[in-house]
């Protein structure tokens, strides 16, 4: 940075802080977002939203000095947490760390980079896992050496916008907020600093997702314990990178300087790439995910921001919790599922067939033009009476 773009910092910083408050008028920041946020989020009316529920403590029905204390240690996704599928105790506090960290990633094959505002520091951000009726005890940092004001909504979470009215940091700051979780089932979190920073963010890749597994685990649709041998965890993004007038992708120098172009590309609804993971190929090749013939594999798919439809290419769904929610039976037999903007959903399958299969966003386009597509490894026994090439391609017989 130049002695001259240091000396403008302190501007462009309170700027940036007040962007994403342009539609509130008076009130305290917490207000405001309330005010900018239910248009947007649908879940929580203006009227509702608390002013300051962080100084009064709600009343509990648990004595929550008395439960054990866990720390969960996030891992990168496509991989979880080490977790247990069926509770052995009871609920417990589950604490996990989140830093934000504003970092330059590359997207595609030919370079293209953008600014990634990444929970620890990934796209999308950590899987956390835990069990109904546990509690979330969330420590979030927004380091000084980052720009932008952050928080964080959790789908999972009720009230306060999903937490995101009480965690609201900026560079130099961290908080903790700790919210039961109630609901089984897959569900995203984003950031959601307020206004047209909400998009923005996610749309940097600034969302992940959490499961919330039933304490007795997971069951099938006939009620049968259902228990996973892997689970991954594929977050779909899409992005909007800016082209220059020689139709090239650009490059920012600083962290918020894409903004203006940025802004412009998003209200096209086109995104410039709808990837896995964070980039093209991030889970393809040396990346594929992996499996055996005759595991059972656990597939979680999150879009915080768009319509998708996963599929898996020589497979099915056996089982899929379309909209994420373990309180429901889940579907079965699947050929392709749908995945609401906003949410996160959960498929597995039991791979019968060795090979490499394809996991896709089956808008084909989507998928091989803009690069939504993981692939799986399959080693194990091939199985005849599945398929068989019963003649090599040679000539048509006249
Ligand atoms: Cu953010």
């Amino acid at each position: 940075m130049s002695r001259s773009e240091k000396a403008f910092e302190p501007a462009r910083r309170a700027f940036l802080k007040t962007a994403g408050f342009a539609g509130a008028v008076g009130g305290t920041v917490l207000a405001g977002s309330a005010m900018a946020m239910p248009a947007v989020e649908g879940r929580v009316t203006g009227a509702a939203a608390p002013a300051r529920p962080l100084v009064k403590a709600a009343a509990t029905t648990t004595d929550i000095s008395s439960l054990p204390r866990v720390k969960q240690k996030l891992v990168n996704p496509p991989f979880l947490p080490e977790h247990e599928q069926v509770a052995t105790t009871g609920p417990k506090i589950v604490e996990v760390e989140l830093t934000v960290e504003e970092k330059k990633i590359e997207i595609d094959d030919d370079g293209t980079e953008i600014w990634a505002y990444a929970y620890n520091g990934s796209v999308p951000g950590p899987m956390i896992v835990v069990h109904e009726g546990d509690y979330v005890e969330l420590t979030l940092r927004n380091p000084d050496t980052n720009l932008l004001e952050h928080n964080i909504d959790f789908h999972a979470a009720t009230g306060a916008l999903g937490s995101g009215a009480l965690t609201k940091v900026n560079p130099g700051e961290q908080v903790k907020v700790r919210w039961k979780a109630v609901k089984p089932g897959v569900f995203i979190y984003h950031c959601a600093p307020g206004d047209i920073m909400i998009p923005y963010h996610v749309v940097h890749g600034m969302n992940g997702a959490i499961m919330v597994l039933p304490r007795d685990g997971l069951k099938d649709a006939q009620g049968n314990p259902y228990r996973y041998d892997r689970a991954y965890y594929v977050g779909e993004q899409d992005f909007y990178v800016p082209r220059d007038e020689n139709g090239d992708y650009k490059s920012y120098e600083g962290a918020a300087d894409d903004m203006s172009d940025m802004l412009d590309v998003m209200r096209t609804l086109t995104p410039s790439h709808v990837v896995f993971n964070g980039a093209v190929g991030a889970l393809t090749g040396d990346n594929a995910l992996k499996a055996k013939v005759g595991e059972k594999v656990l597939f979680i798919h999150s879009q915080a921001n768009r319509d998708t439809r996963p599929h898996l290419i020589g497979g099915h769904g056996d089982l899929v919790w379309e909209t994420g929610s373990f309180a429901d039976t889940p579907a079965t037999g699947l050929e392709t599922w749908y995945i609401r903007g906003g949410s996160a959903g959960a498929m597995a399958y039991e791979f019968r067939q060795p090979g490499l299969y394809a996991y896709l966003n089956h808008n084909l386009i989507e998928a091989v033009m803009l690069g939504a597509t993981a692939h799986v490894m399959v080693d194990g026994e091939w199985n005849d009476d599945l398929m068989t090439q019963l003649t090599k391609p040679g000539p048509i017989n006249a």
